[in-house]
């Protein structure tokens, strides 16, 4: 299920910036888990928990604890420097940026 952010991720990179558009409202949807319209940090911290187990893949429970700690300090990091207005949440459109923030970071790409 967690393979929806992982493609937001590639289809960033991609054209057709509708589709990527279209499918990061999706992914947004998702994990906006009490449909406030903004991603707070608990939910935040379950996306970068998924995108992150996409691309590295767990082995074992300490693996999957170490990935939930990583994606934590991600998740407070990146709120910190999305969230403008300090609202402790972030909308849409910071939500985008961040995931390709993320995703740059991940596969070391500019
Ligand atoms: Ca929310």
């Amino acid at each position: 299920m967690s393979d929806f952010v992982f493609q937001a991720g590639i289809t960033g990179f991609v054209e057709n910036r509708k589709r990527y558009n279209e499918h990061l409202l999706k992914v947004f949807a998702k994990y906006d888990k009490d449909s406030s319209g903004s991603i707070d940090l608990e939910e935040f911290v379950l996306t970068i928990r998924d995108f992150l187990c996409e691309m590295i893949i767990p082995m074992n429970d300490s693996q999957i604890m170490l990935i939930e700690s990583i994606a934590r300090n991600i998740s407070e990091e990146l709120i910190a420097e999305m969230d403008a207005d300090a609202s402790g949440d972030i909308s849409f459109s910071e939500f985008r940026t961040a995931i390709q923030t993320v995703y740059k970071k991940m596969v070391g790409e500019e």
